[in-house]
């Protein structure tokens, strides 16, 4: 009797604890039960059975994927059926009823070679409600979708829905490590279980292509773009195409980072020359090896000439040769090669900020039709707020590719909470007048407004073997929302952080809309108590975790936050107008003319251009000190309000993710303070002011902050 009590709760504990742990992993395709009753007989009495037109694997994925909601949403399964009123048909445009596919001609006309439709026809004589597009990757991304107008309760009536990706290229970038460290990886170990690989396939990867599919992610570059030359090798490509067996059916292709030593580390060559005939022809064996395993392989990512990667450089060469020969050797094969634009140097006493429109800029309209150029969001380095790169503005005859971060790299790592499509909206919304008036950036990479052929956009994932994928629930947003903002450029980002929550926890209104605000505003927050009023790169070395505006000894004089914030006794900020670097000269002239003024320069990017007394009085009419104060103190209130907002979730989250919420807030709280008193105390030696009386007294000294020290900081 005992005995069996035992094993009772051991098991109810092990549910419980397992059905928790599930709603992390499960990411936002959760499929929470459809409860109200109204909804429910209308989403029954709509789809009675399901039926698929056709045979492959991508569409048993698609069947496969609404069993499983089905399931969750109903408790029940979703009859196959031949025939009948009110079923749902799967199938591509060429699998139709000839005169179905007359009928929806002008439908086809709207979407592309990935899009779908999600209609209501008529289907041998039946009301049914179809889902087709001209491939199968379409029909999953339609399969997908109306999933999602489920989770989001949306009724299904008059069913009318067509929609297709705006960027060609949307992929994530792993920062992954044969090793399985992941460079600015800050959820656990990759994903990539090497050593394992081939032979042991985890389920892991199934539902990691299910969730990019589900919002659109197309390609995945599984190495660091510090790359090793390693995972070119005979045993390594056996593994990279087990794993594209897996994401094949979900239409997610492979990349891999190209070392751009490779020939000689591999291959044995003195050389890696991209003019060298050698090694020209060795790259050209190296696809044809890569592609006799893995016929959709996509390409290379490369980092060439950055941070000590090797490159053409190292051979008097190009960046245009490098990129040219490494597209001429996947190009048989319809490969592409991403050709990353984060280059400088310190031997180049320019603004660093300046480098990459220098080097670049000179070879518009030079790289090969399989070449991407992939441009980070600012010309720094993924910093909490940056302008847009100048390059957006300033190859009109290149394929621009947008290189967005996920991971927090500067942010927080996993523990602040800080929704991302906020940035990236921002950035994609900037006017870069390449074209005239209304040349966004999102404009810009979707091709449309150079009529660019290829076109992409890439997000360094925040992605690792956590049980939750991204370490901080919230997270899991930024990666949706990447995703998103991939397919459509244009989205709100309101619009998906309420479609984040829905699916993710619930579509109580009383949990939704609170939680909206907080998301959308969470960005602007972190910006104030780490960088606020354009100040950036002040970190601390190596992790940039935490505040270090004081570091001046590292070897690189552009890696230490002085260089960034320049503050003394006459003020603070980075001139990068005419009277000093001139970065400003980079941009199109109306950005230029009025951001050369600090009266003019939005507050948000003051310092980034403009070195400014202490006492320079801004618009509120206040010094500069004092609103560089009340920002930092800004920030910290609204994490404390954060808090507050959360605690009164309790009863919308499950005990697990709520706890682990609570959690991270308040250390998030505690930074932001840590961020806030670190950051006066320093700069207040040179302002020479008066700490306003709403600071308040700082926990610590000075001295204490310079000495901490993170050795074990993750990501690196
Ligand atoms: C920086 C990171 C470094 C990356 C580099 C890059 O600190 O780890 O390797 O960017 O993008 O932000 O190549």
């Amino acid at each position: 009797m005992k005995l069996k009590k035992l094993i009772l709760s051991t098991l109810t504990l092990f549910l419980a604890i397992n059905s928790f742990s599930q709603k992390g992993y499960d990411l936002w395709l959760q499929y929470n039960k459809i409860t109200d009753a109204q909804l429910q007989k209308n989403y029954l009495n709509k789809i009675q059975g399901i039926k698929i037109l056709g045979n492959s694997p991508t569409l048993n994925v698609s069947a496969e994927e609404m069993q499983t909601a089905w399931k969750s949403f109903f408790g029940k399964e979703l009859p196959e059926k031949n025939s009948g009123e009110n079923i749902l048909v799967l199938g591509k445009m060429d699998q139709l009823p000839q005169q179905l596919q007359k009928n929806l001609k002008s439908d086809f006309e709207n979407i592309n070679s990935e899009g779908y439709i999600i209609k209501e026809v008529k289907f041998e004589g039946n009301n049914t409600i179809l889902i087709t597009g001209k491939s199968h990757i379409g029909v999953l991304y339609g399969s997908f979708r109306l999933l999602r107008e489920m989770q989001l309760h949306n009724k299904l009536s008059n069913l009318d829905i067509y929609d297709s990706s705006k960027i060609q290229k949307r992929v994530l970038n792993h920062w992954d490590n044969l090793d399985r460290t992941v460079e600015r990886g800050y959820a656990g170990f990759s994903i990539w279980d090497w050593h394992l690989l081939p032979d042991l396939i985890k389920p892991e990867y199934t539902n990691y292509a299910r969730a990019n599919a589900s919002i659109g992610i197309n390609g995945t570059v599984l190495t660091n773009v510090n790359a090793n030359s390693l995972v070119l090798t005979e045993e390594y490509i056996k593994k990279v195409k087990a794993l594209a067996e897996v994401f094949r059916p979900y239409g997610i292709q492979v990349y891999l980072t190209a070392r751009f030593s490779s020939p000689i580390e591999n291959g044995g060559l003195e050389t890696a020359d991209p003019l060298n005939e050698e090694v020209r022809q060795w790259w050209k064996d190296k696809a044809d090896q890569i592609y006799a395993e893995i016929p959709d392989f996509g390409g290379f990512l490369v980092k060439a000439n950055s941070e000590g990667q090797p490159g053409p450089n190292n051979y008097g060469r190009s960046h245009v040769d490098g990129a040219n020969m490494l597209a001429e050797a996947v190009a048989p094969h319809g490969g592409i090669i991403m050709w990353r634009a984060f280059v400088y140097s310190e031997h180049d006493p320019e603004d660093r900020a300046k480098q990459a429109y220098s080097e670049f800029v000179p070879f518009d309209g030079e790289f090969a039709d399989n070449v991407l150029l992939q441009v980070k969001n600012g010309a720094i380095d993924f910093q909490p707020r940056e302008p847009f790169h100048p390059l957006f503005g300033a190859m009109p005859n290149t394929p621009l590719m947008m290189e967005f971060q996920i991971t927090q790299e500067y942010l927080g790592f996993a523990t602040h909470l800080v929704f991302l499509p906020k940035l990236f909206e921002e950035t994609l919304e900037e006017d870069t007048y390449v074209n005239g008036e209304n040349s966004t950036v999102a404009k810009v990479i979707d091709g449309t407004l150079s009529n660019k052929k290829l076109t992409g956009m890439a997000g360094v994932a925040n992605i690792g073997n956590e049980r939750n994928w991204t370490g901080h629930p919230f997270g899991q947003a930024n990666w949706y929302g990447f995703g998103r903002l991939a397919w459509d450029p244009y989205m709100d980002s309101g619009d998906i952080a309420e479609e984040w929550l829905k699916m993710t926890f619930t579509n109580n209104e009383e949990f939704v809309e609170p939680m909206k605000e907080m998301m959308l505003e969470s960005r602007e927050t972190v910006v104030k108590y780490m960088t606020p009023l354009g100040l950036h790169h002040i970190m601390r070395t190596g992790h940039h975790y935490g505040p270090g505006p004081w570091v001046s000894n590292l070897s690189r004089p552009e890696w230490n936050p002085v260089y960034y914030h320049k503050a003394d006794s006459a003020g603070v900020g980075f001139d990068r107008t005419s009277s000093g670097s001139n970065a400003l000269e980079q941009y199109a002239d109306p950005i230029a003319e009025k951001y050369s003024s600090p009266e003019t320069t939005p507050e948000k990017y003051l310092l980034w251009f403009h070195h400014l007394p202490w006492d320079y009085e801004m618009k509120n009419g206040k010094t500069l000190w004092y609103n560089m104060a009340s920002k930092y103190q800004e920030g910290v209130e609204e994490v404390e309000d954060m808090t507050e907002t959360w605690n009164n979730m309790e009863q919308y989250v499950d005990e697990e993710r709520f706890e682990k919420v609570s959690m991270l807030l308040q250390i998030q709280l505690k930074e932001a303070k840590w961020w806030r008193d670190a950051c006066l105390l320093y700069f207040q030696q040179f302002s020479n002011m008066e700490m306003p009386e709403f600071i308040p007294e700082p926990a610590h000294t000075l001295e204490y902050y310079k000495n901490l020290k993170t050795p074990y900081a993750p990501g690196i």
